[in-house]
């Protein structure tokens, strides 16, 4: 999902993206079919908001509804708190009180089954008296896999399983590519001018997109763990690759900067506000020590990274993040570090904003790492129309 709402989403509270009260009697006609789908769309939704916050623990969320004879109505919902808990089920019946007895929940994933840093949701589910249990993804975490719906139905709750469970786990991404490849999520975003290019040598930035594009861009910050660029891109750019959305300042991702020569001086924007935001630097063991000492002493992380034909072993270096906790990774240049993941087959989903205008002519337009041939082993889901610009997003197949 390209998430066009999530910016609105991402300023209410639970309760108000959902009528609170008997809903109005267009619900009366639904099958269960339509009234499952309905409701974990919206649980769908509200997990979307604390992504990239619930480190190594999956955003989820918990929809409780029930209907008391006058049509179906929320009760309370809740995500997966920052910081990963308590997780989403505790929350919101906690919220729910003594309306949870009797309930229905939507939960987007399988409500866990070990005893962990909170007593298994399965049984706080059980406990509460739910009725009736909805879930979207199975839970591939060994301790839980079918343990929450077995433990749900051994003590005669009815469970549903697998509803809408492609759009969920598309929210779930990070923690499903965690858990089968052991590695960060990848996602490749771009920017490129009608003409084909994605900027001009030696010029710095360069605008391809309008603002309705950079907000959205901003917003894919947010919601990523961490955000990564090549050394050339911090040297003749000089981004801050903050989020700089207003509400969401807060939500600025970890900063990865890869530098396997050591070229990045520590007077970067990057490097500077290091004390404001975490900055992970990834350096080669070749990289003199007083160098090292100075990143350190400006407020960086040093992760050194193994080498592979003079460039970071990239398959290593995202094993090394997950380990790090970090489970999201947006890159975002340049050519060369997006054609190095592009080559490596570790880029899960590609980010493409098309500006409207042209910027080759002056220069040496530098052209897009992503064409037609790499687009191949991708999937195109959809494209938002951003002001005059778009924005495609494609999964890998
Ligand atoms: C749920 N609801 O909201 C989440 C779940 O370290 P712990 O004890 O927090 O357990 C982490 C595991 O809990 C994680 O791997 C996943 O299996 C599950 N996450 N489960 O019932 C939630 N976030
Ligand atoms: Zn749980």
């Amino acid at each position: 999902m390209l998430g066009g709402c999530v910016l609105a989403a991402a300023c209410q509270t639970p309760s108000a993206l959902f009528p609170i009260g008997p809903s109005p009697a267009t619900n009366s006609g639904m099958d269960h079919n339509r009234i499952d789908q309905r409701y974990m769309a919206a649980a769908i939704r509200l997990a979307r908001r604390n992504e990239g916050l619930t480190g190594t623990n999956p955003s989820v969320a918990c929809v409780l509804v029930r209907d008391d004879g006058e049509g179906w109505y929320v009760v309370a919902s809740a995500i997966t708190a920052p910081g990963g808990r308590p997780h989403a089920e505790p929350i919101a019946l906690a919220e729910a009180g003594s309306l949870a007895k009797g309930a229905t929940a939507y939960v987007t994933l399988e409500p866990c089954a070990h005893h962990g840093r909170t007593p298994p949701c399965a049984q706080t589910l059980i406990d509460a008296g739910i009725a009736r249990v909805v879930t979207a993804v199975v839970d591939p975490d060994e301790r839980v896999n079918e343990k929450g719906h077995a433990m749900l139905r051994a003590e005669g709750i009815h469970v549903t399983a697998g509803c809408m469970a492609k759009e969920a786990a598309e929210g779930l991404a990070a923690y499903l590519i965690q858990k089968a490849k052991n590695r960060a999520q990848v996602t490749l975003k771009l920017a490129v001018s009608a003409d084909g290019f994605i900027g001009i040598e030696g010029k710095g930035q360069v605008a391809i997109t309008g603002p309705v594009a950079r907000a959205q861009s901003h917003l894919m910050r947010a919601r990523h763990h961490a955000i990564l660029v090549g050394a050339a891109t911090v040297i003749e750019d000089d981004p801050e690759l903050t989020c700089r959305l207003p509400g969401l300042q807060g939500r600025s991702p970890i900063r990865i900067v890869l530098d396997p020569n050591g070229r990045v001086q520590p007077g970067a924007a990057a490097i500077r506000t290091a004390g404001q935001g975490r900055t992970i630097i990834v350096l080669g063991e070749a990289v003199p020590q007083a160098h090292r000492l100075a990143l350190q002493a400006a407020g960086c992380t040093i992760m050194p990274c193994e080498m592979e034909k003079g460039r970071v072993a990239l398959p290593e270096l995202l094993e090394d993040m997950a380990a790090a906790g970090i489970h999201s990774v947006l890159v975002e240049g340049g050519a060369k570090t997006a054609a190095a993941f592009l080559q490596e087959g570790l880029v899960d989903q590609v980010m493409l904003f098309n500006g409207a205008g042209k910027i080759g002519g002056t220069g040496k337009p530098v052209t897009s790492p992503v064409g037609e041939r790499q687009l191949a082993a991708f999937e195109k889901r959809e494209t938002l129309t951003l002001g005059e610009d778009t924005l495609t997003r494609y999964t890998a197949r």
